[in-house]
């Protein structure tokens, strides 16, 4: 009897977990669009200089050689007066020579680049990145990802807004997506734009805290060297961990939604698992070990409050995983209607989801094409980041129990067509728990948990019929 209470109210708890979260998702960011439009601050608000004396920072490890070659000409392009380049690499000999070629090629036409080879990568990427502003004599600083390059409106903007005034530590732009070259990719730029609009626009017009972007932000150098010392070599998630203590300083951070930084997406499912991986952890490892600097800094009170929630943004889409997988589990066992025991919580779910959709479909469609691609890309879009909530959970729980994670790159260029380790395919066996749990709920005329039930295994499986070697290898 008693068993029998326990999974009947663990398969309600598994309803409300899948559905209250992802009702405060929809609602908030529908919200946040709706309140988010309108216009911007106008740029000629600011004295629109040109911009000068930058240095610019670019870490790679184990980057494809064209990337890197890519990224120093799209710099140099800029010509920014009195800029240098400065590549920290963490590779192997072998493609630090080759990495030194394409440094000097670019220094013999012109352009001031500079080499640093570390033989022992401590601190990986912030690391990197620490030694690279130590080096650095300029004062600004841009940190430049070897697959993003910024807009020279930005630079000039961001140059004139820190010139304006010392209360700003960095000015941060408008992440713009690069690339459209798979079904994937589209739809993680359909998804970029969105998030955008929604964590930087919207909040930002709002008067919120905007966290600087790994790439895509423009820094005060000595504010990063004196004040703050740098980055925090412990920390993965480098841009969110120096935007809380920026808080805490009481600087603050511009952003400019003018001027775009482009930025390449992952155009593979692997690519995008990996990268995901990180960010999950990287985000509530900096919400855990930066709380006080965010609680106990002197913004007002909805500030702070929502820059600490902030950092919380992948724990909807775990606690709804959970949810997913506690009901398909509990109906394996003890099939009944879960879902309908709670139908007016599905209705509230149906209504926001809906309400959702059509904010969400209305900021896709003026980015494609037609209705039909933005159907397309929402469907695909909501598909994969749907199948890689196992990986957000897995980051989230070694960032809940302390585990120390390494920065794994995301894979780029040729390394995302790279095929070698066997791995379980977690989205095969997902895919058929839910679709035996859903079955099980049919022949127990548990019809509307079994629709639930369907939709999921639908995700898993067309996840494994749409990339299925990434579903079979690492
Ligand atoms: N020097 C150095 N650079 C790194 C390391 N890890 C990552 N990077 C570089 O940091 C940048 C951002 O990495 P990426 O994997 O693209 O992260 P994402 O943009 O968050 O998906 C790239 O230019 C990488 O080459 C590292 O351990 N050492
Ligand atoms: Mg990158």
């Amino acid at each position: 009897m008693t068993l029998k209470i326990d999974l009947y109210t663990l398969g309600l708890v598994g309803v409300a977990l899948l559905f209250t979260p992802q009702v405060f998702v929809y609602l908030v960011y529908s919200l946040l669009v709706l309140m988010g439009r309108g216009k911007s601050r106008k740029l000629g608000e600011y004295a629109l200089k040109s911009a000068h004396d930058i240095s610019f920072i670019l870490p790679v490890r184990n980057e494809p050689l064209d990337y890197v070659e890519r990224a120093i000409k799209r710099i140099c392009e800029l010509r920014v007066p009195g800029q240098e380049i400065i590549v920290v690499s963490d590779d192997d000999p072998v493609m630090k020579n080759e990495i030194l070629e394409v440094v000097s090629r670019a220094q013999s036409s012109g352009c001031n680049v500079w080499f640093i080879w570390r033989s022992v990568p401590r601190g990986a990427r912030t690391g990197a990145v620490n030694v690279g502003l130590f080096a650095s004599r300029n004062p600004y600083v841009y940190i430049v990802d070897v697959d993003t390059y910024p807009e020279r409106c930005f630079i000039d903007l961001a140059v004139s807004i820190l010139e304006s005034s010392s209360e700003y530590a960095c000015v941060v732009g408008r992440w713009e997506p690069l690339n459209y070259e798979s079904g994937l990719s589209e739809a993680l730029a359909a998804g970029l734009k969105y998030m955008t609009t929604i964590l930087y626009r919207a909040r930002s017009r709002l008067g919120l805290y905007t966290y600087p972007l790994g790439t895509g932000t423009l820094f005060n150098s000595s504010v990063l060297k004196n004040t703050l010392g740098g980055w925090d070599e412990r920390r993965v998630q480098d841009d969110m961990e120096i935007g809380a203590r920026i808080m805490h300083s009481g600087l603050r951070v511009a952003y400019i939604d003018d001027c775009a930084i482009y930025v390449e997406n992952p155009s593979s499912y692997r690519a995008f698992r990996v990268q995901q991986y990180r960010w999950a952890y990287g985000a509530l490892d900096t919400a855990i070990s930066r709380a006080k600097q965010i609680l106990c800094s002197k913004y007002p009170l909805i500030v702070r409050l929502d820059a600490f929630f902030y950092l919380l943004q992948y724990t909807p889409q775990v606690l709804a995983f959970i949810g997913g997988f506690l009901l398909a589990t509990v109906t394996l066992i003890k099939p009944l209607d879960y879902v309908l025991v709670a139908f007016p919580l599905l209705v509230v779910y149906a209504g926001s989801m809906l309400l959702h959709s059509l904010v969400l479909y209305r900021e896709t469609l003026s980015a494609t094409q037609s209705t039909w691609d933005a159907v397309t890309q929402m469907g695909r879009l909501a598909a994969v980041t749907s199948a890689i909530s196992l990986y957000t959970l897995l980051g989230t729980l070694r960032a809940l129990f302390r585990i120390k994670t390494e920065y794994k790159r995301t894979p780029k260029g040729v390394h995302q067509r790279l095929y070698s380790q066997l791995r379980v395919p977690w989205e095969l066996l997902l895919g058929l728990v839910f679709l035996a749990s859903s079955a099980i709920a049919v022949l127990s005329k548990a019809y509307i948990t079994a629709i639930v039930l369907l939709l999921h295994a639908a995700t898993y499986l067309y996840i494994l019929a749409r990339y299925p070697r990434d579903v079979f290898y690492k």
